[in-house]
């Protein structure tokens, strides 16, 4: 049973009873698989629910997980005075976020680390770990959470696909097995020992390869998925190009991890920076996270994105090292710089002049939990 918590639910109910025609919806979404499945959920919810679309998407590019300036200004020029955004820890910054109050009443889903409770008269803060505490909100994904919660109101059963996509790139099938069963059973998909080949996982990888290819796709990409009747309309799109090209990038990443990688085993560490004409280092640290020999090793990918940055993935499988705070400790007081995630599987950016700060913050932060094992 989930353990729903009470008042959070009661407002979001209120919430959803009060949107009418004549507001001004915005959707502020991720651009991984989850933040865009978790968003085509709330404008699916949206436009069933009143019968007319949401007035203003905006997909968030990677590296500023919290509402800009530029996002403010959008919100202002299209009057919205709804807003939902999706799978974004918006809490870390909760200035911002009062001045979008000033014309805004908000819904944050998240399942990110919490920051800020930014719960106030205006915002109704959506945490998975508000709602169920037993697991890590690393594996209540939003798209499984906006399901869960829009279903309240609004019969989104033709599109459970869409939660299953999300919560299967976020690495979080396992917590949900019944829950995938059934529509393996439902849709007559066969249901594989790699969970990311079967069709649902197939819809994330889209994403995701879409994205790490040509990231100024990502509003058609959203259209795609919004239209979809079926996840075989996303595997039938012209996006299934992208993921055949990256697919095959990935595998020479990953074979080449042995060669190239820096391993340090008292340290349980891999060290590993690839070089790639896409954005991969993330889905190349997920799959060696996951590889039975490294599931005790603290991975990090890094790639130099060519715009003064490295973007990091951070991975550790086995719980004992939490990513989003060793990253966001490494990143502290850097320039520019942002660290944060969940505790199996975290992301950062850093400067290329600050590399080797981090890089040494990094070896130190493993030596001293080493010592703390001891
Ligand atoms: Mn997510």
């Amino acid at each position: 049973m989930i353990d729903y918590s009470k008042m959070t639910i009661e407002r979001f109910d209120a919430f959803v009873k009060s949107i009418t025609v004549n507001d001004r919806i915005a959707l502020v979404h991720d651009t991984d698989p989850d933040g865009i499945c978790s968003g085509v959920l709330v404008a699916t919810s949206v436009e069933r629910i009143r019968q007319k679309p949401v007035d203003l998407v905006i997909s968030k590019d990677h590296g500023k997980v919290t509402l800009t300036d530029g996002n403010l200004k959008m919100l202002q020029q299209h009057k919205i005075n709804k807003l939902f955004t999706t799978d974004l820890g918006v809490d870390g910054d909760p200035a911002t976020l009062k001045r979008a109050e000033e014309t805004c009443e908000i819904i944050i889903f998240d399942h990110h680390k919490l920051v800020n409770d930014v719960n106030s008269p205006r915002t109704i803060l959506i945490k998975s770990q508000y709602l169920v505490t037993r697991i890590d909100p690393s594996q209540y994904p939003a798209s499984k959470l906006v399901y869960d919660l829009f279903s309240r109101h609004v019969d989104l059963s033709d599109r459970d696909w869409l939660a299953a996509a999300g919560l299967i790139a976020d690495a979080s099938a396992k917590t949900w097995q019944t829950f995938l069963d059934v529509l393996f059973v439902k849709y007559g998909e066969k249901k594989l020992d790699n969970i990311f080949d079967t069709p649902f996982g197939m819809v994330g990888r889209i994403i995701t390869s879409t994205i790490g290819i040509e990231e100024g796709q990502v509003s058609a990409l959203f259209e795609c998925v919004l239209e979809a009747k079926s996840y075989r309309d996303i595997l039938a799109s012209r996006f299934r190009k992208y993921e055949e090209k990256y697919s095959a990038e990935l595998q020479r990443c990953i074979n080449e991890h042995k060669k190239k990688a820096e391993f340090h085993r008292e340290l349980e560490r891999m060290w590993y920076e690839i070089k790639s004409p896409y954005k991969i280092n993330s889905p190349v640290s997920t799959i060696l996270s996951f590889m039975p020999e490294y599931l005790s090793t603290t991975i990090i990918v890094l790639q130099d994105m060519h715009d003064g940055f490295y973007a990091i993935s951070g991975r550790r499988q086995d719980g004992k090292v939490a990513m989003n705070d060793l990253l966001a400790d490494c990143v502290n007081g850097l320039e520019n710089a942002n660290g944060g995630g969940h505790r199996p599987a975290a992301g950062a950016k850093v400067a290329k002049k600050d590399l080797q700060i981090f890089k040494e913050r990094f070896m130190k932060a493993l030596q001293a939990l080493l010592a703390k094992k001891d």
